[in-house]
């Protein structure tokens, strides 16, 4: 399976999520949503997960459970989620706009992408 983006739902010792705000495309730009990225011809998706959080973020993330199975994005992608902890560093927002840890209280506080939206009441059941 090639079109494959992977995305890190990041949970704190709290319970918070972590979210991140898209700086591009302009279509997107500004929405928020799980960290991530398209995984590399050749490379498995675990490893694309923990470079994705090292580029983005600055940090190193022990990768857990998987949430849900492939879930839709546009021009045939599909976006695989899985719970991840921090094991390393601060965030830093080195690719968004921003980054927000989210109580369970604050979790719909953000306008996350359409795509993402779904994936986040999967998390919030979790
Ligand atoms: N995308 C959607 N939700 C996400 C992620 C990480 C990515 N949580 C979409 C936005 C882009 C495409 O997947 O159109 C590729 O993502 P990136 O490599 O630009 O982060
Ligand atoms: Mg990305």
């Amino acid at each position: 399976m090639d079109k494959v983006v992977v995305g890190a739902a990041i949970v704190d010792g709290n319970g918070r999520l972590l979210a991140a705000q898209r700086a591009d495309p302009p279509e997107l730009a500004g929405g928020w949503e799980f960290p991530g990225g398209k995984v590399d011809p050749g490379e498995d998706d675990h490893t694309a997960l923990v470079r994705e959080c090292k580029e983005e973020l600055g940090v190193l993330v022990e990768v857990g459970q998987r949430i849900g199975g492939d879930w839709p994005l546009a021009g045939g992608y599909v976006l695989r989620v899985w719970l991840a902890q921090i094991v390393e560093g601060e965030p830093e927002a080195k690719e968004h706009l921003d980054l927000r840890w989210l109580a369970g209280h604050e979790l719909y506080d953000v306008p996350w992408l359409p795509a993402d939206l779904p994936i986040v009441r999967a998390v919030q059941g979790r």
